[in-house]
């Protein structure tokens, strides 16, 4: 069989394994574009996570050996934390940064604090931007600097799920191309490499999603983190929370106010997950992992994958949550 690849998420259609990626029907073989897969994350929405490892230090070995590449590390607005250095780090290509989703993130969040963020926590470069895809925001300006500056093959990298195929339908479409590529809210959707040559002087390569260990999807069902993930504006939620009282979400976090004066949570996170404030005699979730922290400065306590909890006021909080790996925090960027 040749290697005929789907144009939704790039795998080699083959009609031999229907557990395993680029999986078609022999009978519709000839005709296809995608595999059943896509097909039908396509036209039915329907989930199903792809059974393959992704390679992602065979990914970034890759990129690093192609002398024209350049990278852009696109980045979930709401996962944004010190431990995307490392991985932006091992790419030695020029590097563009990308937050993506800025239509999610409430307008007190300023574009202007979240570069400095990066900045000083991530990555220092001249070349960080946020960008909204759903908003057509900042994607022109993107393309307009990256031909100024003579890329000539981009990868297009990152976490899963932080938007990288739909950034580039943006482009294809603003290209008056198709924007054929598959894009979910489940992870994994793209399985390998997807090159598109925009013209004569630049290419776009689409790449698998890094599997981020974690991130809330590594512990709560699939389905589940799907609906628990901002589809439009945060509209955030604020609680004051005296001394003992603590304010659970789902059956995922409980966080406590452990010190004597009153302090106040806000939530930049889905308005689809329920709160619930409670007294210190409820145990509800204390028999999860905790963690406590010492609040001296305006922070944000970031859950990786669904967003962060602002605390303003100077004291001590704590966190019970279904892995501490979820849990990091930063000096607030607000
Ligand atoms: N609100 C909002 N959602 C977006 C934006 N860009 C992407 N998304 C959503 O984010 C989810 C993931 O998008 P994809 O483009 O499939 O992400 P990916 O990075 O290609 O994911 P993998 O292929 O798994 O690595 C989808 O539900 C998209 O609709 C954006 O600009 N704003
Ligand atoms: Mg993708």
């Amino acid at each position: 069989m040749n290697d005929k690849k789907c144009i939704g998420c790039g795998s080699i259609l083959q009609t031999d394994n229907v557990n395993k990626e680029g999986f078609v029907r022999s009978n519709v073989y000839d005709k296809s574009l995608y595999c059943e897969r896509c097909f039908k994350i396509k036209h039915y929405g329907e989930y199903s996570v792809l059974d393959k490892k992704i390679d992602t230090d065979g990914i970034i070995r890759n990129i690093n050996s192609d002398e024209y590449s350049c990278v852009a590390f696109l980045i979930d607005a709401l996962n944004l934390n010190e431990n995307l250095r490392k991985y932006i780090n091992k790419f030695r290509s020029r590097k563009y940064i990308l937050i993506t989703k800025k239509d999610i993130l409430p307008k007190s969040l300023k574009e202007k604090k979240i570069i400095e963020y990066v900045r000083n926590n991530i990555f220092d470069t001249d070349n960080v931007m946020c960008i909204s895809s759903v908003k057509n925001y900042n994607i022109d300006a993107f393309l307009n600097k990256i031909r100024k500056d003579n890329v000539r093959r981009l990868y297009i990298v990152g976490f899963t799920n932080s938007g990288k195929s739909t950034f580039i339908n943006h482009i294809l479409t603003s290209n008056l191309m198709s924007p054929v590529i598959t894009t979910s809210s489940i992870p994994n959707t793209t399985a390998s490499y997807i090159t598109i040559k925009l013209d004569n002087k630049l290419t776009i390569v689409d790449t698998p999603g890094f599997i981020d260990k974690d991130a809330i999807y590594n512990f709560i069902d699939y389905k589940k983190v799907v609906k628990l993930y901002p589809k439009k504006e945060i509209k955030v939620k604020t609680f004051q929370v005296r001394n003992g009282y603590s304010i659970v979400i789902n059956d995922i976090l409980r966080i406590e106010n452990i010190s004597e004066k009153s302090n106040s949570f806000s939530f930049y996170m889905s308005d689809k997950l329920r709160y619930e404030k409670i007294k210190a005699k409820n145990d509800k979730l204390r028999i999860l992992p905790s963690v406590s922290y010492e609040i001296t400065e305006p922070t944000d306590i970031i859950i990786n994958g669904l967003g962060f909890i602002r605390i303003t006021k100077v004291g001590s909080i704590k966190i019970h949550i279904l892995d501490l790996k979820l849990v990091t925090k930063r000096k607030s960027m607000i």
